[in-house]
């Protein structure tokens, strides 16, 4: 079966058995998928995160209850601790980070998610499950001779709660760690990374590594081909969702297969000089904005 079928099927399962709140079943999904040859960082940018949000639809529609929710969002805690179990990091990249939700914000799961990114590029990482108050949280930074903190925000009522944990770490610690902010929060506010005391920004997950490996001056470190490959495969994806395209309709306007434009978008194609050129025209975007890698500057 074609990957991007084989993640449909198992992100569709996936959110059966949430909804249902049966975790046995959603283990054996998770286990099928991996059995079917889906990666550990798929499964849970593509199939755990969107589950995750569409439960947010359906409780926010009224049509799951708060029970409901929190056994739901309790499975995928459990799935993510067992995905994390079987990943193989990267070589240490001697660089530590601490990764907390701010103070007030219960949303533990996007923060876990980047906590678990950043261990597998390498980083020494200490994740605080909930939020901590900022001078505690400064504390524990000073302790850890940390390099990097990175904040998540939900709520944007707690967007306060960034830049005072940002000055408190700022003032503890001579000099002071990088400080990345991201989350839900960040759509649902004008204020830029300096107004709350941040270094920088960053949406998802592979932006907040690329952006803080760019923060510690990690820029020279080169991506492997299966990384650059992952990567490019996800910019093609975001750039034809965000074009309402369909695989088949980017297959039809770049002169390639379909099964080839999936093999792409998951990563597994080497594609060539012709291919990214033609897939690019196809977009109407530029070539550059297919090929990424952390060492390109990110936003300050
Ligand atoms: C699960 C959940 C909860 C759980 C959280 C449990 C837990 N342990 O995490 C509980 C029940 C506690 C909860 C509570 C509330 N929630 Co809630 N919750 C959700 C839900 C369903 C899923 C969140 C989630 O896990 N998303 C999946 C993760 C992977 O996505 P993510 O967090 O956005 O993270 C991604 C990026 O943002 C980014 N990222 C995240 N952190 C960071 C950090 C850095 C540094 C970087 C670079 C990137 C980054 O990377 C991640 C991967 O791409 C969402 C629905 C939704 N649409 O998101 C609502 C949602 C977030 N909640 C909402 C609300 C309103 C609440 C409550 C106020 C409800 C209430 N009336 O009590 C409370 C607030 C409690 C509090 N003080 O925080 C609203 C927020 C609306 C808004 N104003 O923004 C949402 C959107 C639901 C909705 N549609 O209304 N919630």
């Amino acid at each position: 079966m074609d990957r991007e079928k084989l993640l449909t099927e198992a992100r569709d399962r996936y959110g059966e058995a949430l909804i249902l709140g049966e975790p046995v079943l959603a283990r054996a999904v998770i286990e099928q998928a991996l059995g079917r040859g889906l990666s550990r960082a798929e499964i849970y940018l593509e199939v755990l995160a969107p589950s995750q949000i569409r439960l947010g639809e359906m409780w926010h529609e009224g049509s799951i209850n708060v029970a409901q929710e929190h056994l739901a969002t309790t499975i995928t805690m459990e799935m993510m601790d067992y995905l994390r179990q079987g990943m193989t990091p990267r070589k240490g990249l001697g660089m530590r980070a601490v990764v907390t939700p701010v103070e007030g914000d219960q949303h533990t799961i996007g923060a876990r998610m980047i906590a678990d990114f950043l261990a597998m590029d390498g980083w020494e990482v200490f994740f605080l499950g909930n939020g901590t108050p900022g001078k505690d949280l400064a504390e524990f930074v000073r302790q850890r001779n940390a390099d990097l903190v990175a904040l998540s925000s939900t709520l944007p009522e707690f967007l306060a709660n960034a830049a005072t944990a940002a000055g408190a770490i700022r003032e503890a610690n001579s000099p002071p760690p990088k400080i990345l902010l991201g989350g839900k929060a960040l759509d649902r506010t004008t204020q830029g990374a300096e107004e709350l005391g941040c270094d920088a920004t960053a949406g998802d997950v592979l932006e907040a590594v690329a952006e803080s490996r760019r923060l510690v001056g990690l820029r020279e470190e080169r991506l492997s081909l299966e990384e650059q490959l992952a990567m490019m495969g996800l910019k093609i994806k975001e750039a034809r969702t965000s074009r309402r395209m369909t695989q088949q309709a980017l297959a039809d306007a770049s002169g390639l297969d379909r099964t080839y434009i999936s093999l792409v978008e998951h990563g597994k194609q080497n594609l060539s000089i012709g291919a990214v050129l033609k897939i690019a025209y196809a977009l109407d975007v530029p070539i550059g904005d297919l090929v990424v890698s952390p060492s390109s500057e990110g936003k300050g």
